[in-house]
């Protein structure tokens, strides 16, 4: 009987070394399989008289009871074992903190154009927005700008594939592209609203004056601290029977005053020129205190729209009349933050951005 009580053993030792289901398995097969240990001792028993036979075989049973046993033993160890492997690696920390969506919020350049949209809505201006691949034709054409202007050169603009010579394609240089959009259509929409052909010449009926500001981004061959090949402008138009340059001046001053929030701030409309005003004026502003105070700051130019313009909306410039002006929301941001690197705004490293939330 020893040698039952050995063999018993020695599959439990057998089934403990097994660290796999399928080790386990193959362990088994050695004690309980068709050609096992247990069915080698069964076979043994042929030769013995029926008697001995008994013993020896509830003997054998006994043994095999206990190897199953030890089998079954192992192998609800090896699943616990599996089982807690699982839980271990999917073990979750619950006291971490929670998972956050970073914060966004609105690029600086936004809060500006946010910012003077609404300052000039509260006077009654609409806000045009348009394509940023524009024709040659609304671009500088419309906008009296000759054809030998040096605006007009690669060197000055980009131009993009797909044009012809007459008109070619490009990345509009300003907004006022699209304040002759606007324009047009607000004479066109008034005409057919009156049952006038719309083709007839210039317009000098009744018309409800055009007060507009086209804010977007604009392009530009030129590129260090204070230029980025892309930039914003925001350009506003004010046309009607009786807008002058007192009407500019009141407008962009109390426009500047609300932007950088000083009832003190100075202007300055100082002579200049641009193809599409006459006269033009360059406007610098001035801050009585602060770390900019005493210098004057070029912020915008202006001026009083001319005729060939006024003709290019649809209008007869002998009865409607207005004035233009075209800022630079960049430059703005920088004033407004005090921030000297124009290329700060368009690296997009988030230290920087997330300072303006
Ligand atoms: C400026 C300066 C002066 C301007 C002119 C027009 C339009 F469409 F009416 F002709 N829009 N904007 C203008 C005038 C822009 O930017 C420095």
């Amino acid at each position: 009987m020893n040698d039952l009580k050995t063999l018993v053993e020695q599959a439990k030792s057998a089934f403990d070394l097994a660290v796999t289901p399928a080790d386990l398995e193959n362990a088994k097969a050695q004690f309980l399989g068709k050609s096992g240990r247990v069915t080698e001792l069964m076979k043994g028993m042929v030769a013995l008289p029926v008697d001995e036979k008994k013993l020896r075989g509830a003997a054998i049973n006994l043994a095999k009871q206990a190897i199953e046993n030890s089998l079954n033993e192992r192998r609800q160890a090896l699943a616990d074992l599996e089982l807690q492997a699982q839980l271990h690696a999917e073990a979750l920390d619950v006291t971490l903190p929670g998972r956050q969506r970073g914060q966004g919020g609105l690029h600086p350049v936004s809060l500006t154009l946010e910012r003077i949209e609404s300052i000039f809505g509260s006077m009654g201006f609409e806000v045009a927005q348009g394509p940023e691949i524009e024709s040659d034709w609304f671009n500088f054409t419309a906008l009296n700008t000759p054809e030998d202007h040096p605006a007009r050169s690669m060197h000055d603009t980009f131009y993009v594939e797909g044009g012809t010579a007459q008109a070619p394609n490009l990345l509009r240089t300003h907004t006022s592209p699209m304040q002759i959009r606007h324009a047009v259509q607000h004479v066109k929409r008034h005409r057919q609203a009156h049952g006038e052909p719309s083709d007839a010449a210039l317009y000098n009926g009744d018309m409800p004056e055009i007060r507009v500001i086209a804010p977007g981004r604009t392009y530009r061959v030129d590129s260090d601290a204070t230029h980025s090949p892309m930039f914003h402008q925001c350009e506003g138009l004010w046309v009607g029977e009786n807008v002058s340059f007192k009407d500019l001046k009141f407008v962009f001053t109390d426009f500047c005053r609300t932007f950088f929030e000083s009832d003190d701030l100075v202007l300055r409309f100082r002579p200049s020129f641009f193809p599409f005003t006459e006269p033009s004026a360059e406007i610098d502003i001035q801050f009585p205190s602060g770390p900019l105070a005493g210098r004057w700051l070029e912020v915008a130019g202006s001026g009083q729209v001319h005729p060939n313009v006024i003709r290019n909306m649809g209008l007869d410039p002998e009865r409607y009349i207005g004035f233009a002006f075209g800022m630079g929301p960049d430059r703005l941001t920088m004033l407004r933050y005090g921030v000297n690197d124009l290329r700060l705004f368009f690296d997009g490293d988030i230290r920087f951005l997330s300072q303006f939330r």
